[in-house]
């Protein structure tokens, strides 16, 4: 089995991951700013769960894996760095509580480094394929949400996914059982959803208070 396989097999979660109602507004603009905010403070948050996990995963990685996690890591460490730019951009407090599907994507890597190292690479594989394909999916973006889909659809990161697609069907196909792979896949999927529902639905919020509370915005 190799990682484009999944995609196809598993093509109904795949396509809800890639092409969620938050990117229908990133795209248009009707993206509420408070369901863009939650987002980006939360994934402040996951970058930074996820730079561990990949710090873990590159000390157990096969040879020929080792250049993409450590290229990963690197832009990571900047990403967070941008994060922290566009945040205060915003006035936005970075120092917030995780939603519970930050800390449930928290718990999911986790349980991925007491497990296989493909199913850990596959994970990782998959959750970087989701952001490309679905930023790509939202070009070119309202103005004010331009910059985070040009980071997404930018062509260096299509590649780093394309590194990382090598690395995990290599390790795949070394792999006894890729039962563990192929469940990893499907809940990546699955906590995606979860990360861009958290989103929508604080900007559902932030604007039923807009409607109970009338010229108080
Ligand atoms: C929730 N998934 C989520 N955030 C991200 N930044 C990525 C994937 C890609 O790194």
């Amino acid at each position: 089995m190799r990682g484009a396989d999944l995609v196809d097999t598993q093509g109904a979660a795949w396509r809800a991951a890639t092409a969620h109602p938050f990117l229908d507004g990133v795209r248009d603009g009707s993206l509420p700013p408070a369901a863009f905010d939650t987002w980006l403070v939360q994934d402040h948050l996951f970058v930074a769960d996820l730079l561990t996990f990949q710090a873990r995963l590159l000390a157990r990685a096969a040879r020929p894996a080792q250049a993409p996690l450590a290229d990963g890591l690197v832009a990571l460490v900047a990403e967070q760095a941008w994060f922290e730019e566009q945040a205060a951009r915003r006035h936005l407090d970075l120092d917030v509580e995780p939603a519970p599907a930050t800390s449930a994507y928290a718990r999911f890597f986790a349980q991925l480094e007491a497990g296989s190292y493909p199913a850990a690479l596959t994970a990782l594989w998959a959750l970087e394929r989701v952001y490309l394909e679905a930023w790509r999916l939202a070009a070119p973006g309202a103005p004010a949400y331009r910059e985070f889909v040009d980071r997404w659809s930018a062509p260096g990161f299509g590649d780093y996914v394309a590194a990382l697609e090598g690395a995990a069907d290599a390790a795949l196909a070394e792999a006894d059982d890729s039962a563990d792979a192929e469940q990893a896949f499907l809940d990546v999927t699955g906590l995606e959803v979860g990360f861009w529902d958290v989103a929508v639905q604080a900007g559902q919020q932030a604007g039923t208070h807009a409607g109970l509370h009338p010229g108080t915005a």
